[in-house]
């Protein structure tokens, strides 16, 4: 029995970075898939902290809000930078994923069809500081932060933007390109997609048959 569980909803959402996390560190998960009909029924929700999912399980240990759950993992898997300062560079660029991730979310559930354009127009602005925090180490050859494997405390390196940014799985549908113009940032996400784990998760049936978000807009 794997000791982790992720209880949310049929999409990647939220949840896809730890699930992107996990793969690729090797590591065995259970989906606990709650459907809206089963949510709307108010019973999960009276039992979450925040009344909201995605809910997660280590063993007994219940954890709460997303970037939570992917720093806990962080460290649990020793990805969480070597030192106090690392982690705190890991913070800084999951904390600037976490901002974008709220304009595509509003973008997504409240204003997708008169949003869109200037959302696509903007989406260089926002990509920019990513392309320089990578420039900043090392040249952007290897990671965000330092130079071991992965630190995949930062949600850049566990895929969060990657959604938000119309690079991952929407190839083509919110942003076609929309990384063109940053090569240190197209090779790095290329880079990644062919670590062989992360590879086999993205080409599964877990992740390519799972919608990106809730209302099926992308
Ligand atoms: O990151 C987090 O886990 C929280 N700060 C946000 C969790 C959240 O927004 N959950 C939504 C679904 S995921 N959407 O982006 C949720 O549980 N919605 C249902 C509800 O009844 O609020």
């Amino acid at each position: 029995m794997p000791p982790y569980t992720i209880t949310y909803f049929p999409v990647r959402g939220r949840c896809e970075a730890m699930r992107m996390l996990l793969a690729d560190q090797g590591q065995t998960w259970k989906e606990d898939v709650v459907t809206k009909d089963m949510w709307m029924k108010g019973d999960l929700k009276a039992t979450c902290l925040y009344g909201q999912l995605p809910k997660f399980a280590d063993g007994d240990f219940i954890l709460y809000q997303s970037n939570a759950i992917l720093r806990y993992l962080g460290r649990q898997l020793g990805l969480y930078g070597k030192d106090n300062r690392e982690a705190a560079l890991l913070d800084i660029a999951n904390d600037g994923v976490e901002d974008l991730r709220l304009k595509y979310g509003r973008l997504i559930y409240q204003n997708y069809d008169e949003g869109k354009d200037d959302y696509v127009k903007d989406l260089p602005n926002q990509l920019k500081p990513f392309e320089n925090l990578l420039r900043q180490n090392q040249g952007g050859k290897t990671f965000i932060v330092g130079d071991q494997v992965m630190l995949w405390g930062s949600r850049w390196e566990s895929g969060g933007l990657w959604g938000p940014a119309g690079v991952l799985g929407v190839r083509g549908a919110l942003a076609p390109g929309c990384l063109d113009a940053f090569p240190l940032l197209s090779a790095y996400v290329t880079r990644l997609s062919s670590r062989p784990k992360l590879k086999a998760f993205l080409t599964s049936p877990q992740h390519t048959d799972l919608p990106i978000n809730g209302n099926g807009k992308q």
